[in-house]
């Protein structure tokens, strides 16, 4: 395997920088109080970013809530003429922003362009939706009356978010609170702030070209406290989050306990059911793009397999073979299919979870699982995806390891295969591969898979940015990108209008 020397990496960082706008100093070695920011291919240091302190958090909302009060005033079809200049800006430079995205979060090129069509494709919604801010109107019950919804900006919106959707979460977020008259300060994850503060440029040129309020979209850098001085501000009207479980129970009681609202996108443990009757060539081609696909490292990324038990070993013995050959190298490769792990804590994770799953619980490790190059890549670390056949539903089974690691369990009849699927706690994505219609139907049914997201004949990642994007249970209920997501944005007001001369009074209650 060939990887990019750091210095390569560093030298096209910069020009990455320069073409996207971004402003800062790549020659800085990472000092005391700055976030050292390493790209996963190498796993070397690529440059220092001073990090921000709570006052600087707190000046920056104070600018965003100001940034709000007049932003809220224009008009909503105005207000998407930001998010299309934004979006003519991402198709602009699609190219490096991108290729920003596979140096820092270690995707393929392919994924890293994917990742920024997402945030096109989120900004094209929005524009339409700036058209589309609808309320209802509703029949009322006294004579001379009329009753509707109006839907109004809410606020400064809170954007937190992981390092493996390092761009397209963000503008999942931005575009649509852009649209609903609210201004955004994001904290990206510290791994990630390269491209975050691409995106910030980019925002800041739409706003410059439009005229919205420059402090519209700001970010704000550093580790836990920074997110803490966000979710506590009472400023924030909505924190929109997305990581890890762990993350989530932080958040959410400082946010609940200022009667703050949430947005919560928290971890999956995504399944597929391979039935029968499954089309098997699509089942594993499906199957290993979900679960090897980004390295393992999507929030829907696929981590257990229920398949019949009729069809196991042969499922089995053909994922195996794909993923015999799958090339694993550096993300800038066009040849290369799986890239690194984010980081030493991904691998050590990914190591632990085998051994458990293996060890006490007695799983069999049919393929990969190993540590690609050895110790010869220092902290860069690529694995071989690894599947591991287990004789029950196990604690490590049940927990979300953020890597390449397939879980097969085999199943007799469907209803234990639903009620396998159901038993983890978490409920982001799931899908079925079946050509029974009944199976399909009763598995999208309110007795079928218990997750936010449930697809037939494809794998449970990968969707597409129309439809709203979330899970239950641990992921918590929160629902992003297409749909109505867009009202977790604005607050609703019910208007009644008495246009009559009396004053009837509803429940027909009497009163003087
Ligand atoms: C995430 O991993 O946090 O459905 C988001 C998908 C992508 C989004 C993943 N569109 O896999």
């Amino acid at each position: 395997m060939s990887l990019p020397t750091t210095s390569d990496l560093h030298r096209r960082v910069t020009e990455l920088l320069t073409q996207l706008g971004v402003d800062i100093d790549t020659g800085r070695k990472a000092g005391a109080g700055d976030i050292a920011l390493r790209s996963p291919i190498t796993g070397a240091v690529l440059t220092g970013v001073p990090a921000d302190t709570p006052a600087d958090v707190r000046d920056s909302i104070g600018r965003a809530h100001d940034a709000f009060r007049a932003w809220r005033t224009v008009p909503a079809p105005v207000r998407g003429q930001l998010v299309r200049e934004l979006g003519e800006l991402l198709r602009t430079h699609k190219q490096a922003l991108g290729e920003l995205v596979s140096i820092e979060a270690g995707k393929i090129r392919s994924e890293g362009l994917g990742e920024v069509q997402e945030m096109i494709d989120i900004c094209d919604l929005a524009v339409g939706l700036s058209r589309q801010l609808h309320g209802l109107t509703i029949a009322s019950e006294r004579p001379g009356h009329r009753m509707m919804e109006q839907w109004h900006p809410l606020g400064v919106v809170g954007i937190i978010s992981a390092f493996n959707f390092p761009v397209a979460v963000w503008s999942w977020n931005a575009a649509l609170a852009f649209v609903c008259g609210d201004a955004v300060v994001w904290k990206p994850s510290d791994k990630t702030v390269l491209t975050a503060l691409a995106c910030q440029a980019l925002a800041a040129e739409a706003a410059r070209r439009v005229g919205a309020p420059d402090q519209i979209s700001s970010v704000v850098v550093g580790g836990p406290e920074i997110g803490a001085a966000l979710v506590d501000d009472d400023r924030v009207a909505l924190i929109s989050a997305t990581g890890s479980t762990r993350m989530g129970r932080a958040v959410a009681p400082r946010v609940s306990a200022r009667f703050g609202r949430l947005l919560l996108e928290l971890g999956g443990n995504n399944a597929a059911i391979v039935a029968p009757s499954a089309d098997l060539d699509l089942a594993v081609r499906g199957i290993v793009f979900s679960a090897a696909g980004t390295a393992g490292q999507r929030c829907t990324s696929l981590r257990r397999i229920i398949v019949h038990r009729t069809i196991a070993d042969e499922l089995v013995e053909r994922l195996a073979k794909a993923y015999r050959t799958l090339p694993i190298g550096s993300p800038l490769d066009p040849r290369t299919l799986v890239g690194p792990l984010i980081d030493h804590a991904a691998y050590e994770g990914f190591r632990a979870a085998i051994s458990a799953a293996t060890g006490a619980d007695g799983g069999e490790l049919i393929v990969g699982g190993g540590r690609v190059g050895g110790d010869e890549h220092g902290e860069a670390y690529y694995v071989e995806p690894a599947i591991v056949r287990m004789r029950g539903q196990t604690a490590i089974v049940r927990a979300e390891t953020f890597a390449p690691l397939l879980y097969v369990l085999a199943y007799d009849d469907f209803d234990e295969a639903i009620a396998l699927h159901n038993d983890v706690p978490q409920g982001l994505s799931s899908s079925i591969f079946t050509t029974d219609v009944r199976e399909a139907e009763r598995f999208m049914a309110a007795d079928g898979s218990d997750c936010g997201i449930a697809n037939v004949n494809i794998g449970p990642s990968g969707a597409e940015i129309g439809g709203a994007f979330g899970g239950e249970k641990e992921t918590v209920g929160g629902r992003e990108s297409g749909s109505d997501a867009w009202k977790n944005y604005m607050r609703r007001t019910t208007n009644t209008v008495n246009y009559s001369s009396g004053l009837p009074l509803a429940q027909g209650v009497e009163f003087v």
